[in-house]
C-alpha cells in the first residue's frame, strides 16, 4: 500500500504523505519549456507522451507521494464537443453549447476524443518513478463544470444574474455532465488511476439554498459511483461554508480543505481523513515562515489521518527551491 492509501484506508497518522495541487505546472522551468513549443493547451493535454512527461517532472525534483495526471477539468466539455481554448492572460474560453449535438454523443465518441488522457495515465502508472506512490486521476465536480460550460469563461468572483435563467438548459447540461463524468472517471480508473479527486472550485459561489441541487445531490451520486468501483475519492469543495455538513451529505473518503477555513475547527468537527489547507502564498515568503506554517498544519493534524497539500494550486511565481524545502520539512516532521 502507498503512504497515501495507508492514510485513507488504514487511517495511519504517522506517515505525513505529501502531494501538491498543480504540482506540475508553470512554476517549473522544464514545464515552461515544453509549454512554449506547445501553444495549444488542450492539444498538449492530449499528447499522451508529453502529458506523462509533465506529470512526472515534479516527481523527478521532489520526494512527493503522488503523481496527479497532467490534464484539465475542461477536458470534459472538450470531449463533449464544446470548443475549449486557453487564452493567454485571460483564462479558459469555451464555445457555445449545442444541446442537440450533445444529446446524440455516445460514450465511445467521448472516450475516443479524449483517449490520450488515458494513455498518459497508463504511462505514468507504469513508470518506475511512481513506484510506491499513488497515481491520482481527477475530474471537475458537476457544479464547477456547469459553471464553465454555461458561463463559457471563468466566473472569477461571481456569476451573472442571468446564469440561472434558462432552467431547462441547466438541467439538461447537468444530466449530460453527470453521464460523461462517470465515463471519464471509469476510463481513468481502467487505465491506472488509483485515487480520484473531484475539484469543486466554484462551490463557494452558491448560496445555501442552492447547494442541494447543484452540489450535494450530483456530487454524492458521483462519489457513490467512484466508491462502487472500489477506488478512494477525495473531494475539494473550495470555499464551501460548511465542510462538516458537506462531509455528512456527500460522504467522500477524504476532504480537501481550502486556506480560508480554520484547520483547528476542521480537526475537531470532521473525523474522516483531511488533505490540504496551507495558503499557497506562504510558498512566496521565506523558509523560516514556510516551516512554521507547514508545521502548524502538521501539529494540528498530528493525531488525525492527514495528507499534506495546499489550500489551492501552487502559484506560478513559486520558487522550486521553496517547494523542495516544503517537501523536506513535511517528510522530516516527527
Ligand atoms: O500554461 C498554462 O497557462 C496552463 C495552466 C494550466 C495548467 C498547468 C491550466 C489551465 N490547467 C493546468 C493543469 C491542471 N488543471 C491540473 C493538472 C494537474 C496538477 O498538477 O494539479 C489540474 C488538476 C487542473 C484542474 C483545474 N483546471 C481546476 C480545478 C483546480 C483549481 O485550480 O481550482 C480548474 C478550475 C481548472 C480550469 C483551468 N484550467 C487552466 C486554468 C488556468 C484554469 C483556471 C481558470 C480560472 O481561474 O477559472
Amino acid at each position: 500500500m502507498t503512504p497515501i492509501e495507508e492514510v485513507i484506508i488504514n487511517k495511519k497518522t504517522s506517515l505525513n504523505p505529501i502531494w501538491i495541487m498543480r504540482q506540475a505546472g508553470r512554476y517549473l522551468s522544464e514545464f515552461r519549456k515544453i509549454r512554449k513549443s506547445n501553444p495549444d493547451f488542450i492539444k498538449l493535454c492530449l499528447n499522451s507522451k508529453l502529458a506523462a512527461e509533465i506529470t512526472l517532472q515534479p516527481l523527478k525534483r521532489f520526494n512527493l507521494d503522488a503523481a496527479i495526471i497532467f490534464s484539465d477539468i475542461l477536458i470534459l466539455p472538450y470531449g463533449c464537443n464544446q470548443k475549449v481554448e486557453l487564452k493567454k492572460n485571460f483564462g479558459p474560453m469555451l464555445g457555445d453549447l449545442n444541446l442537440d449535438d450533445l444529446s446524440k454523443l455516445t460514450e465511445s465518441d467521448f472516450t475516443s476524443k479524449v483517449s490520450p488522457v488515458y494513455e498518459a495515465i497508463n504511462l505514468v502508472k507504469n513508470d518506475k518513478l511512481t513506484e510506491n506512490k499513488s497515481t491520482i486521476g481527477f475530474v471537475g465536480a458537476p457544479w464547477t463544470l456547469l459553471v464553465y460550460m454555461i458561463n463559457k469563461q471563468s466566473p472569477k468572483l461571481s456569476l451573472n444574474n442571468d446564469f440561472f435563467k434558462d432552467k431547462a438548459l441547466i438541467q439538461q447540461t447537468l444530466k449530460i455532465i453527470e453521464k460523461f463524468l462517470m465515463v471519464h472517471i471509469k476510463n481513468q480508473i481502467n487505465n491506472g488511476a488509483e485515487i480520484i479527486q473531484i475539484f469543486d472550485s466554484w462551490a463557494g459561489l452558491l448560496s445555501d439554498k442552492d447547494l442541494d441541487f447543484y452540489v450535494y445531490n450530483p456530487t454524492y451520486s458521483l462519489v457513490s459511483f467512484v466508491k462502487s468501483l472500489k477506488i478512494p475519492v477525495i473531494c475539494f469543495p473550495r470555499n464551501i461554508k460548511n465542510y462538516k455538513k458537506y462531509c455528512e451529505i456527500v460522504k467522500p473518503d477524504v476532504i480537501c480543505i481550502d486556506y480560508n477555513v480554520d484547520p483547528l475547527r476542521i480537526e475537531k468537527e470532521i473525523s474522516i481523513p483531511v488533505q490540504g489547507g496551507m495558503d499557497p502564498k506562504i510558498l512566496l515568503t521565506d523558509k523560516e515562515n514556510l516551516k512554521k506554517e507547514a508545521e502548524k498544519y502538521l501539529d494540528i493534524f498530528k493525531n488525525h489521518p492527514y495528507i499534506f497539500n495546499l489550500g489551492h494550486g501552487v502559484l506560478p511565481e513559486t520558487d522550486p527551491n521553496l517547494m523542495d524545502y516544503l517537501v523536506k520539512t513535511v517528510k522530516n516532521y516527527q
